[in-house]
């Protein structure tokens, strides 16, 4: 024993010893506080085996700069080098308390989205264990002052030296393979920052985070007001009047936004072994004061749902890499579609049960000009409420309408549910309808998520016609992307009843729902082939809005004029007449392949293409270069982000004052009493889980935040 102690001393007395000790002591410092601190959502075995390596590779190579370094500075410098990332730890703790979310430069660069008062809050939110981050640097600082190790004068071999550095460039790749076996697109599509240190550990992604931040940052430097010009004559050129017989329709109407996850349009009035798939989306798509539009497609590129917001909320399309909600939500300023409500005396209040800052949604919305983002921590969450990427519909449904009946009128109000989405589980007790036969285990279940989802919208739908709000909104439903992905062709072919899947049919398959009710509105069905960049404009003109010379790339659809070309975020389109998706050509009405374009034709595919480039280009400008900055309209006042706190505490009080001071809200109209007994839900877990009460947002059971490819194979990563 006393040799073994003799030696461990022998080797902490030398330069490697000490370096190991220290890098030895910040991996699984890190590790702990990874496990304790934050609520990183790591499933399986193979997540936790990533998140043990995360810490290592960066420690290796930081504190391995010392073993370069000669005589005792190199101690100096792996100390020092140990303060600042553990103070970095540190301060990242405290945020994610009160975020759950970590720190980022735009943040630090006092884009205002952090001044929720964190400095005075601070106080408030110490934990005595948060400290323990600070104990391996006193232990190794204390065993040199006290002389139980000595300082090593000699020179590390540079060799070996460099063996270290080769080392841990090694465990650095090995990490980063391992999270992309594990997430493919972990750093390309920018998820949630979450994700990046769950997987690279937070080193890997303060560097990422510091990349980014610079090459944004330089876009957004060069850019100019001038540029807007050219952009703002195409969208001049390109104006359409309005329809009089819809425009107005809808004004000073509440706005019901529901974003129905994954929901494709060819599920709507379809049935499944003699069941309809969606029987309660279908009534209200079929009701007379209904106006829905049967070619509607989805645009999105890999933001998915955070391309489709940012499309809805303004005009605007996302980026062809990533998700520009993540990478420009913080920092740019936008004219978004609920600051515009807010300006027109609307209360605006964004919903979900997942964590706030998937997609970054925490700092988007406040440059959006959200008033309120209630997201999974307002929710009470019991055991069995999450699944996947959030809480069950029903759940999550039933008690929005806490907050729903809380909302000063007008307000405008976005629901986004996500129980439909990928890998469609759903347990038992939740199902009510046979899954596909297709044999493709990923497709099979969806038409069953898919008629839970139904299921929540009638519960809701139910709950605003007993309450009244149904006939002083408008509703609005809409998909928001493909949930079978292309790489399904076969039980594609077989759920359409299609012999073979050719492109044609997979640009139709990007068809999603959209439709809108309000009372009064003539109701029916819109052929015009449409996307999600025209929801706005349409939006817009039913509540009579007028945004002249916004930066808007969609149009009314509604209107007579309305142009019908719906651009993919590839570049391949859908027009009228001519439909172009993965490099082939077809007539749009009929799916007839075009192989031997007439000179006529190629001109006006020219034509439409040129139009397709230039709108997805323009608007790339727009974002990366932060263009609407420099965007001075008269109806409409800067977003200042400081303004929103999504902070539970003090957005509840100011929702309270709200109330009191407008006395318009659903329970001021119903008596100051709550109307949530209204609201009737079967969803199962009501009844198991009566007894065994949990309170919300510290549950880590129940992380949504979890990525999918967790539970299934990697090739199936791309449905994601
Ligand atoms: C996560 C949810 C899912 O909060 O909105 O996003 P998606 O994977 O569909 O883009
Ligand atoms: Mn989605």
């Amino acid at each position: 024993m006393n040799r073994l102690w003799g030696k461990i001393r022998r080797g902490l007395n030398t330069k490697f010893g000490f370096f190991m000790l220290i890098t030895g002591l910040f991996w699984i410092k890190s590790y702990i506080a990874y496990q304790t601190k934050f609520t990183l959502g790591v499933q399986g075995g193979m997540q936790e085996l990533i998140l043990a390596i995360s810490p290592l590779g960066f420690a290796i190579l930081l504190f391995g700069i010392g073993l370069y370094i000669r005589g005792k500075w190199s101690y100096w410098y792996m100390i020092i080098m140990d303060a600042i990332l553990s103070v970095w730890l540190f301060a990242n703790i405290l945020y994610y308390r009160e975020f759950s979310d970590f720190i980022t430069f735009n943040l630090i660069k006092g884009s205002g989205a952090a001044s929720d008062n964190l400095g005075k809050s601070l106080m408030g939110i110490l934990r005595p264990t948060d400290f323990l981050v600070f104990v391996d640097v006193l232990f190794v600082v204390a065993i040199l002052v006290f002389g139980f190790v000595k300082i090593d004068k000699s020179k590390f071999k540079l060799v070996n030296s460099f063996a270290v550095t080769i080392l841990s460039i090694g465990v650095l790749a090995a990490n980063l393979a391992l999270a992309y076996s594990n997430r493919s697109g972990l750093l390309t599509r920018t998820f949630d920052n979450n994700y990046i240190v769950k997987y690279l550990g937070l080193q890997s992604f303060t560097l990422y985070d510091g990349v980014k931040t610079v090459q944004n940052s330089n876009k957004k430097k060069e850019a100019k007001g001038s540029q807007l010009n050219p952009i703002k004559k195409f969208i001049k050129d390109n104006d359409i009047p309005a329809n009089i017989e819809y425009k107005g329709v809808a004004k000073g109407k509440n706005v019901i936004i529901i974003h129905l996850e994954s929901l494709q349009q060819f599920v709507i009035n379809k049935k499944w072994k003699g069941k309809e798939i969606t029987p309660n989306i279908n009534k209200f798509y079929n009701d007379k004061n209904t106006l829905a539009y049967d070619n509607f497609f989805n645009q999105v590129g890999q933001g998915k749902t955070a391309d489709a917001e940012m499309m809805l909320e303004n005009s605007l399309f996302g980026l062809p890499e990533g998700s520009a909600m993540v990478t420009d939500g913080t920092t740019n300023t936008f004219q978004a579609m609920p600051a515009i409500m807010d300006q027109q005396g609307y209360s605006t209040a964004a919903f979900h049960g997942d964590v706030s800052s998937f997609w970054n949604r925490d700092n988007a919305y406040k440059s959006f000009g959200y008033q309120y983002f209630f997201s999974k921590q307002y929710y009470t969450l019991k055991k069995g409420y999450v699944s996947g990427y959030g809480m069950k519909d029903k759940l999550f449904l039933q008690q929005s309408a806490e907050y729903l009946e809380q909302l000063p009128q007008p307000f405008y109000a976005k629901l986004i549910t996500v129980s439909n989405h990928y890998p469609y589980g759903i347990e038992k007790k939740n199902v009510s309808i046979d899954p596909w036969d297709t044999g493709d285990s990923t497709v099979d279940p969806y038409v069953q998520t898919a008629h839970y989802l139904d299921q929540s919208i009638g519960e809701l739908l139910s709950y605003l016609k007993k309450t009244g709000l149904y006939d002083k909104s408008m509703i609005m439903m809409y998909g928001d992307h493909y949930g079978i992905s292309n790489n399904h062709k076969p039980a594609i072919a077989k759920i359409l009843g299609l012999k073979g899947v050719t492109n044609y049919d997979l640009a139709m398959f990007q068809k999603v729902p959209f439709m809108i009710h309000a009372p009064g509105l003539k109701g029916g069905v819109n052929h015009n082939y449409s996307g999600e960049i025209d929801v706005m404009p349409t939006l817009l003109g039913l509540l009579g809005i007028d945004t002249p010379g916004a930066y808007h790339f969609g149009h009314d659809i509604n209107s007579k004029q309305f142009n019908q070309i719906v651009a993919f975020r590839n570049g391949d389109f859908v027009s009228e007449k001519y439909t172009k998706y993965g490099g082939d050509l077809y007539y749009t009405a009929t799916g007839e392949q075009i192989t031997d374009e007439t000179a006529a034709q190629k001109a006006e595919i020219k034509k439409i293409q040129t139009y397709v480039n230039t709108e997805l280009g323009y608007s790339d400008k727009i974002i990366n270069g932060d263009l609407l900055r420099f965007a001075d309209l008269d109806w409409f006042k800067k977003v200042n982000k400081s303004d929103y706190s999504y902070n539970k505490k003090s957005a509840l009080k100011q929702l309270e004052e709200a109330e009191k001071k407008s006395k318009t809200s659903l329970i001021d109209q119903n008596d100051g009493k709550s109307t949530l007994d209204d609201y009737k839900t079967d969803a199962p877990e009501l009844e198991s889980n009566q007894n065994k009460s949990s309170s919300s947002s510290s549950s880590s059971d129940d992380q949504s935040s979890s990525d999918s490819s967790s539970s299934s194979s990697a090739s199936s990563s791309a449905d994601k």
